[in-house]
């Protein structure tokens, strides 16, 4: 910790990290657990990602705690097909499964031109672009879908059957970053509900119904018996479906609704996730043509590329770490204690 300002305390990127470290190891995660998953999260909080930051660690201690997740798995990898890597998680969270899986879904998308990684007995807890933005970093365009408890409700419908149900995207670009969006099928993740109610926001229109199956802006009526709403109608929810089949029917894993019937607990219970890698290469791809459709988009007045924001706040944090909530930084010390 370097200095305390107001109600956030400024941490640096690898203060931080240790104490999620910490925290992950005293509730029963070995080494390599807590580092995969320590690592996705300063990840997160570097890039101005909160909804999947530290303040999620109570919530991978509570599964910890709770017996839904193995904190000393140790993920096996398979290869089912050449172009098709598996890896089972056993039960431990995703990132150090990720950690694992990617190194052989690159190698297999190079020599194939199109690859699938299956991560199956996983707690994905996390944001979803750290995967497929480690993928284009090695010039392979990424695609990544994940499933969680059914919060979302279909179009017309007021009984949650989908989870909130991420996708992400990455596209190398010649010349810097990649592109990259990551964003839920849900009008919001559960996790912006969840800061919008610790924080006293509303929530804008159209993310939500209450326990009667009202629409409301008040996250808590959301969170306490409501339900979400998919992004932009039916076609959103219809994004929804597909992620769920995706994420866990396509490779023998759980739908949302099957991941409900087993939840005890507020946070994602076991699952699938699908990492799709593409080799432009192979596939005898040219950028110059994305290359100026992304200019046509960045170069446009109130426009701008995904990806953006996060890349502006990782420059900031590498200089000067992150700020806290006070609050949040207790809470974190108090699990790191016990
Ligand atoms: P957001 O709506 O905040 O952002 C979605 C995407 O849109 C981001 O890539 C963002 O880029 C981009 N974006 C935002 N505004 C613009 C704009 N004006 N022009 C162009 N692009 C824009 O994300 P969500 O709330 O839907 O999801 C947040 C996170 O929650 C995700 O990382 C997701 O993976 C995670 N999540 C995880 C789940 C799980 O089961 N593990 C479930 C649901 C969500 P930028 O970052 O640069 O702003
Ligand atoms: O924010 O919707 C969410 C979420 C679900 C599982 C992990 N994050």
């Amino acid at each position: 910790m370097t200095e305390t300002a107001g109600e956030t305390v400024r941490l640096s990127l690898d203060a931080l990290r240790a104490l999620a470290v910490q925290v992950l190891e005293r509730h029963g995660c070995s080494a390599a657990m807590a580092g995969a998953v320590a690592d996705n999260m300063t990840a997160a909080e570097r890039d101005g990602a909160a909804s999947h930051g530290v303040f999620r660690l109570k919530g991978h201690v509570d599964l910890l705690k709770g017996g839904v997740v193995n904190g000393r798995a140790e993920p096996v990898l398979s290869r089912p097909a050449p172009g098709a890597v598996r890896v089972d998680a056993g039960l431990g969270f995703a990132p150090l499964a990720l950690a694992l899986g990617l190194p052989a879904l690159a190698e297999a998308a190079r020599e194939q031109g199109v690859a699938a990684l299956t991560l199956t007995r996983t707690v994905h807890f996390a944001a979803l672009w750290p995967e497929v933005e480690a993928l284009a970093d090695q010039g392979l365009v990424a695609l990544a879908f994940t499933s969680s408890p059914p919060n979302v409700v279909p179009a017309g419908g007021r009984v949650p059957v989908f989870g909130t149900n991420p996708m992400a995207f990455a596209w190398p670009r010649p010349d810097g970053p990649p592109l990259v969006w990551d964003q839920a099928s849900a009008a919001m993740a559960r996790g912006e509900i969840m800061l919008h109610a610790r924080d006293g926001h509303t929530l804008p229109e159209g993310a939500g119904i209450d326990a009667e199956g009202r629409p409301t802006t008040d996250p808590k009526a959301v969170l306490d018996g409501g339900a979400q709403l998919a992004f932009g109608g039916y076609k959103g929810a219809l994004v929804a479906l597909m992620v769920d089949l995706l994420a866990g029917p396509l490779f023998g894993e759980v739908t949302s609704l099957e991941c409900g019937a087993a939840a005890t607990m507020g946070g994602p219970q076991p699952g699938g996730e699908l990492i799709l890698a593409l080799d432009p290469v192979r596939l005898g791809g040219r950028s110059d043509g994305a290359e100026a459709l992304l200019a046509a988009i960045a170069g446009q007045e109130g426009a701008r590329l995904p990806g953006q924001r996060r890349f502006a706040n990782r420059a900031r944090s590498l200089a000067e770490g992150v700020d806290l909530p006070s609050v949040l930084h207790a809470e974190i010390e108090a699990l790191a204690a016990g």
